[in-house]
C-alpha cells in the first residue's frame, strides 16, 4: 500500500511540477556502502531520519552525500576547528617589492599606450577571455537577486551585468576597427553558485544576453561544501538534505576544470584571462592595458590594486609573505598591521595595496590547476546555520553561531607562483574601483556611491573631450553608455557641446 501511495504522490508532484526530477534510486548495497563510509567517518548522523524518508528523498540524500569526500570534509573541519599552532617560523609580512609593482598613475603614457595596443591586438586575435565571479550572495546589499542584476539608479537603469556586457561589446568593436577584422570575440565565463545560478541564467536569457552572442557566454557553477557544527559534525538542513554553502570565490579553479570552461578556453586558443568581481561598477572588463601589461611581463598572475582608502577599509592587502606574493584579507588582518605607517612617509599606510578582485591569468597557468588547487587553504566563517536536531528531528533556527562555513579565496593562488611570475599594477580608484557592497543609504560602497562614480567618470570623459557640462544647484554627472565609449575614447564629437547635468549619452552624434 505504501508503495502505491508513494507512486501516486510522486505522480501528483510531477504533474504539479513541484518536485525536481527524482534522481536514480540507489541499490540497497550502494546505499549501505555509503552509510558505512559516513558512519565510520563519525558522520552517521546524516542518516538519522533516513527510515522516515520517501524513496525520492532517500535517493536525493544518497546523491548529495555521494558528491562529498567525507574523509576530506573531516580533515578540513578538524583543521578549521582546531587550527594547528602557527608554525614557530615567524611569518614576515612586507609590502611587495617595487620590482613587482607597477603603477598606471606613475607610468609613462607611452608605455600605457603600448600596453593598450598590445592588449587590443590580443583581443582582435581572439586570445582573451573573461571570467566573472558572480556566485556571491550579496547579503550586505540586502537584495535577494544576484548582484549583477542590481540597478544602481543610473538614468539608463542598466544593471551591473548589462554595463559589463556592453563593455565587452564595445571592446570587440574597438579591436575589429583597430585591426580591420569583423570577428573579435571575447568569451564571457560567468561563475555562479547554487543560489545565483538559476536567477542569473534567467536574467541573461530575459535580456537576450545584452546584445552579445549566446554562443560566447558560458554560465557555470562553483562547488559547495557542507556546513559543519562547532563539534565537527556535518549539519543537516532537513531530514534529507545536508546544509551546504558555496565554496568561496576560490572555488573558481576547481569549477573552471570540472565545468568544462578550461576545455572551452583551450578549444578557442585563449592565452590571456581577465577575472573580476561582479559588484565593481567601474570594472574595465578585459582591460587591454591590463592584458598588454601582463603579457609584456610574461607573468602567470597579475593583479590590479588601488590605494587603500583608510586602515579600516574592507579590502584584502597585497603583501609579500615569506618571499611570496600573497593577500591578507580584511577579515583576518590584525589592527597593528592594518594601521602600520610607511617608515618613509609617516602619514601613508605601510600596507596600502588594496586588492580589488581584478586578476589576470595566463592560460598556461590555468593548465596547472590540478597541481595546486587542493593546496588552497579554507577560510572559516562562524555562522548561525539553521539545522535539524539529530536527537529529535526538530528544526532549529539558532540565534548564536552554531557552526562554520568553509570557503576558499581566489587570491590564495598567489603564493603558488614565484614573485617573478607575478605582477601588481596600481590603478586610479576613481577610474576603476567602486564596489557595491552595502544597502542604499549606508553612504559608502552602496548603490548611490556606485551611481555617482559612474556619473562623475562620464563627466570627466566629456570634459576631457572638450564638452561643457552645465552643473546647476549641485546636479552633476554624465552617464556615457559603454556602447559609445569603453574608457572615454572617441568622444571628440562632443567638443564645444553644452550638456546639462545629469545627462545620459547614448548616441554618437
Ligand atoms: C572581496 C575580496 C577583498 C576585496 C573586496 C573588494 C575576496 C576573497 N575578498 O571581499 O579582498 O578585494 O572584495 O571589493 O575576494 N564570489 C563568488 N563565489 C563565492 C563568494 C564570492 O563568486 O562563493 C564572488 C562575488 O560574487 C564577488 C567576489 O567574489 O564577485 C567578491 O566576493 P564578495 O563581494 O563577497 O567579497 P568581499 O567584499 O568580502
Amino acid at each position: 500500500m505504501a508503495a502505491i501511495k508513494e507512486t501516486v504522490s510522486n505522480l501528483i508532484s510531477k504533474i504539479s511540477g513541484s518536485a525536481e526530477e527524482a534522481p536514480r534510486e540507489p541499490s540497497a548495497e550502494e546505499f549501505q556502502q555509503l552509510r558505512n563510509k559516513y558512519t565510520e567517518a563519525g558522520q552517521g548522523q546524516v542518516f538519522a531520519f533516513v527510515d522516515e524518508l520517501q524513496t525520492a528523498d532517500k535517493s536525493r540524500l544518497f546523491h548529495q552525500l555521494s558528491t562529498f569526500d567525507v574523509a576530506r570534509i573531516n580533515e578540513l573541519a578538524d583543521r578549521a576547528l582546531n587550527p594547528p599552532k602557527s608554525e614557530q617560523t615567524a611569518v614576515t609580512v612586507e609590502p611587495l617589492p617595487d620590482v613587482a609593482t607597477a603603477s598606471i598613475i606613475d607610468s609613462d603614457p607611452a608605455d600605457v599606450k603600448t600596453w593598450y595596443e598590445a592588449g587590443l591586438k590580443q583581443v582582435a586575435e581572439n586570445n582573451v577571455a573573461v571570467v566573472l565571479m558572480a556566485g556571491g550572495q550579496g547579503t550586505r546589499l540586502g537584495s535577494s537577486a544576484p548582484k549583477g542584476c542590481f540597478d544602481i539608479g543610473l538614468l539608463s537603469e542598466k544593471p551591473l551585468f548589462q554595463l559589463q556586457a556592453e563593455r565587452i561589446a564595445k571592446l570587440q568593436e574597438l579591436a575589429n576597427k583597430a585591426h580591420g577584422v569583423q570577428s573579435a570575440t571575447i568569451p564571457w565565463y560567468v561563475m555562479t553558485s547554487g543560489p545565483t545560478r538559476k536567477p542569473t541564467e534567467e536574467f541573461f536569457a530575459k535580456n537576450k544576453y545584452f546584445g552579445l552572442s549566446k554562443d560566447n557566454i558560458f554560465i557555470f557553477e562553483q562547488g559547495v561544501l557542507p556546513c559543519i557544527s562547532n563539534d565537527g559534525k556535518i549539519i543537516m538542513e532537513s531530514k534529507s538534505k545536508v546544509a551546504v554553502a558555496p565554496d568561496g570565490n576560490g572555488g573558481i579553479y576547481q569549477a573552471i576544470v570540472t565545468s568544462g570552461v578550461r576545455e572551452d578556453m583551450r578549444k578557442r586558443g585563449i592565452k590571456h584571462i581577465h577575472a573580476y568581481c561582479v559588484d565593481n561598477c567601474l570594472v574595465k572588463v578585459a582591460d587591454p592595458v591590463f592584458i598588454g601589461f601582463s603579457a609584456s611581463k610574461n607573468v602567470d598572475i597579475a593583479t590590479k590594486v588601488v590605494r587603500k582608502r583608510d586602515a579600516a577599509e574592507s579590502v584584502g592587502l597585497i603583501v609579500q609573505k615569506n618571499g611570496k606574493p600573497d593577500v591578507v584579507e580584511y577579515s583576518e588582518i590584525d589592527k597593528e598591521t592594518a594601521e602600520a605607517k610607511d617608515p618613509k612617509q609617516p602619514d601613508v599606510l605601510k600596507f596600502r595595496a588594496a586588492n580589488i578582485v581584478n586578476h589576470y591569468y595566463s592560460f598556461q597557468f590555468f593548465e596547472s590547476i590540478e597541481n595546486w588547487m587542493h593546496k588552497l587553504p579554507h577560510h572559516v566563517a562562524r555562522k548561525k546555520i539553521p539545522f535539524i536536531n539529530p536527537e529529535n528531528g526538530e528544526a532549529v533556527k539558532p540565534d548564536t553561531p552554531n557552526g562554520i562555513k568553509l570557503e576558499q579565496f581566489v587570491f590564495d593562488v598567489f603564493p603558488m607562483t614565484p614573485l617573478d611570475k607575478f605582477a601588481c599594477i596600481e590603478v586610479r580608484r576613481e577610474e576603476e574601483f567602486s564596489p557595491l557592497k552595502n544597502a542604499r543609504g549606508t553612504g559608502q560602497d552602496d548603490p548611490d556611491t556606485s551611481r555617482d562614480d559612474i556619473m562623475k567618470q562620464g563627466q570627466r570623459w566629456v570634459e576631457a573631450a572638450g564638452g561643457i557640462v552645465i552643473t546647476e544647484d549641485d546636479k552633476f554627472g554624465v552617464e556615457v553608455s559603454p556602447l559609445i565609449s569603453y574608457g572615454g575614447e572617441n568622444l571628440e564629437f562632443l567638443k564645444g557641446r553644452q550638456i546639462k547635468a545629469p545627462a545620459l549619452l547614448e548616441k554618437e552624434e
